[in-house]
């Protein structure tokens, strides 16, 4: 395997790979961070051309897809029958854009999305998305498998970048909430530390929800009597607001929810947007 882009990301990776007994090949921009890696038995690639001559399959991690086409474009007439296997977070436009380039290469591509921080990879609380060439990620499934636990979402390349960015912005915006919640209550002078104590098991709670949201979404119909209604969010909101403006907090991570708390009058009187189950389409729908 060679990896190319050593960052906090592309270190864990090329360990893992050294850790389960793979000739490695590495390869990162300052080279000085391949030294440890180097120390623990990988090949140190001194260009780019030896680095992706050196392997079937070419793992990819950098800093954006930019850099990955900085990086391959002049070495493109070594890719023909290689996998080149790309991890660096982008948007289904770019992931699609660099596959239909590494296939006029002649290499099989494969796009793909980390769920997790350096430190898990190689656990299986590591989730990988991949999506694009199902050949390629049969032919090696098992190698990637030791990084943590896969999936393929299909031949479209863009699939795993918009489940990435999906995943992410789940995250983004339980951050976004965690933020505005420890800002509000720190001008009282609470730490951020001790309301913990309250806020973890508050959004655990608030986690089991989901589910329900996630029936009512799919079916596309809200009519059915909920415990909290949106009049009632609409007003939640609003004093989240007003109160927040009172405490001196800005509040530019709340203020784009009421926009989503006060449906227009149409949706109000209980018109609601019937369409095809979602469920149907998505490839883990089995799961
Ligand atoms: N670290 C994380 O928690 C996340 C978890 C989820 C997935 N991401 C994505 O992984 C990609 C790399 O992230 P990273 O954490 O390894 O990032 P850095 O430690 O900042 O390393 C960046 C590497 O990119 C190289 N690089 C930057 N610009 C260029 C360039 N123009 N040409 C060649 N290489 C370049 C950089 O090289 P150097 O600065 O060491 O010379 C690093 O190898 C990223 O898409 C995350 O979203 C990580």
């Amino acid at each position: 395997v060679t990896v190319i882009g050593l960052g906090a990301m592309g270190r864990a990776l090329a360990e893992t790979f050294l850790r389960q007994g793979y000739l490695t090949t590495v390869w990162n921009r300052s080279a000085n961070k391949a030294d440890l890696l180097v120390s623990q038995g990988a090949v140190r690639a001194t260009t780019v051309a030896e680095a992706v001559t050196a392997s079937q399959l070419l793992v990819v991690c950098v800093v954006d897809y930019t850099a990955v086409l900085d990086l391959l474009d002049p070495h493109a007439d070594r890719l023909g029958g290689r996998v080149l296997v790309n991890l660096t977070n982008g948007t289904p436009a770019q992931a699609r854009r660099l596959a239909a380039w590494a296939m006029a290469q002649g290499a099989e591509y494969l796009d793909g999305g980390i769920m997790a921080v350096p430190a898990m990879i190689g656990q299986a609380v590591a989730q990988l998305l991949y999506s694009g060439s199902q050949e390629a990620f049969v032919a090696h499934r098992d190698t990637l498998s030791h990084l943590g636990t896969s999936s393929y979402l299909g031949n479209d390349p863009g699939l795993a970048s918009l489940y990435d960015l999906a995943l992410l912005s789940g995250m983004y915006g339980l951050f976004g909430g965690f933020l505005h919640a420890v800002a509000l209550v720190g001008t009282e002078r609470v730490t951020a530390t001790a309301f913990l104590r309250l806020l973890l098991p508050w959004l655990s709670g608030m986690l089991e929800a989901l589910p329900a949201l996630a029936t009512q979404i799919d079916r596309g119909d809200y009519t059915h009597e909920v415990a909290s209604n949106l009049v009632m969010q609409a007003i939640a909101v609003a004093n989240i607001i007003d109160a927040s403006t009172a405490q001196g907090i800005r509040n530019y991570l709340v203020a784009p929810l009421q926009a989503l708390v006060n449906p227009a009058p149409a949706r109000r009187d209980g018109a609601h947007h019937a369409r095809e189950p979602l469920a149907a389409r998505s490839p883990l729908a089995d799961d």
